[in-house]
């Protein structure tokens, strides 16, 4: 059991799974353990690789690794049966007090398994599920995976979506029976801020050029294509450079498409890059046109460094960028409308300051100081309801 260190603070033990790449719910949870961590929790991340933010020693922190076995008869590792099984050996020996699981495919279904196992035992642990965005809307409606999403949602003590739009999402998909909490994205702005970092700009814009941004992970739904043909609309009026940060399946398309528009030389591929912020530091403009965007961490990194952006109006962006006050929102694919805001904003020195300011007031909403205290006392009423919920359970089998 959690111990109570005041009134309303435990020192919980939290197991936390997630993906461990550069994606976005990988990075929200990896930040959401460290900063759990360094308030005194336990938090055991329980992945197939190191998650790529949880670097060098930190206190209170334990990373469990989930190894698979190779043997000929299986054409596809069963890595789901070996995460449970991994769940089930951390719970029992840790003594989590709870899991959460960050995109439900396969984790939140996983950890239904891991506690059926330890239930067996009787063992029990609260799992939490964080809905990420792909998870509902891309991948996790397919037919190939809807009703096991579906059931571990529904099987989960709690939900949390990262935006309201990705709440809608759900309980319009899946026949959700329980309550979904919204808790956002959030950013550390200690981390994330505008520095000054002018032998960089200079390097990159030595004529004063401006500079576009974007990252993303070059799937199909991120439109990176259109980012391209948006900095091809503003070359058109003004000197610019476009940072494309991140690599992934479109990356070939991408380098192709600036040959064919004859921009290779103002376009620069910079691929995965972890210290982000120090781009965003000398951006102009950061373009976010995507298919879909459950929430577009993307855009609240650039936000924190005062960089207003071009999204479009889907998902949760609407949410995380404001219309007119620290970017543009225009419709999906509408690149000259975007092109047309970007060219408008450039144009426009006191009005992208303003929004230079603005974009960091609507940063500061989502500060990690803001949000963690949110997860933490979800974590604390997810537990006690649990734990009642098992002596009332135990009360009655007695009688
Ligand atoms: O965007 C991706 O393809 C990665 C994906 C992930 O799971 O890492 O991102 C989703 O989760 C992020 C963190 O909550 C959100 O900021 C992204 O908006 C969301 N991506 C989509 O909805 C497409």
């Amino acid at each position: 059991m959690p111990v109570q260190v005041g009134i309303n603070f435990f020192c919980m033990k939290i197991g936390i799974v997630c993906y461990p790449t550069y994606g976005g719910s990988g990075v929200v949870a990896t930040e959401l353990g460290i900063s759990l961590a360094n308030r005194g929790h336990q938090v055991h991340f329980i992945t197939y690789r190191r998650p790529a933010r949880l670097t060098g020693f930190q206190e209170n922190i334990f990373y469990h690794e989930v190894n698979t076995l190779e043997y000929p008869l299986f054409e596809y590792t069963p890595f789901d049966s070996a995460l449970a099984s991994k769940l089930v050996d951390v719970v029992m020996f840790e003594k989590l007090d709870l899991l959460h699981v960050h995109y439900a495919i396969p984790h939140a279904t996983v950890a239904y398994l891991a506690k059926m196992i330890l239930r067996s035992k009787n063992i029990h642990v609260p799992v939490i599920t964080t809905l990420h965005g792909t998870d509902i809307t891309l991948v996790g409606n397919d037919p190939s995976f809807a009703p096991a999403v579906e059931f571990g949602i529904n099987e989960s003590e709690g939900v949390t979506a990262v935006s309201k739009n990705l709440k809608e999402s759900t309980l319009n998909q899946f026949e959700v029976n329980r309550e979904i909490e919204v808790i956002p994205n959030f950013i550390d702005l200690s981390r994330f801020n505008r520095q000054n970092k002018e032998h960089f700009r200079k390097a990159i814009a030595p004529n004063e050029e401006f500079i576009v941004t974007h990252t993303s992970n070059f799937r199909k739904v991120k439109r990176v294509d259109d980012v391209i043909r948006i900095f091809q609309g503003i070359v058109k009026h003004h000197p610019a450079k476009l940072l494309l940060v991140g690599d992934g399946p479109e990356r070939r398309n991408l380098e192709n498409l600036c040959r064919q528009l004859g921009i290779c030389h103002q376009v620069v591929f910079l691929g995965k890059q972890d210290a982000i912020e120090e781009i965003l530091a000398v951006s102009d403009l950061f373009v976010i046109p995507s298919e879909n965007e459950s929430f577009g961490l993307a855009a609240l990194e650039a936000l924190a460094c005062q960089v207003p952006v071009i999204a479009s109006n889907v998902g949760g962006l609407p949410e995380v960028v404001l219309d007119d006050f620290c970017g543009y929102l225009r419709k999906v694919g509408d690149v000259e409308s975007m092109a047309e805001a970007a060219i408008s904003l450039l144009e426009d020195k006191e009005k992208h300051q303003l929004f230079r300011e603005n974009a960091l007031k609507q940063a500061r909403k989502y500060e990690i100081s803001r949000v963690v205290p949110i997860y933490e006392a979800y974590y604390c009423k997810v537990i006690n309801d649990f734990s009642k919920k098992w002596k009332t359970k135990q009360e009655l089998a007695i009688i």
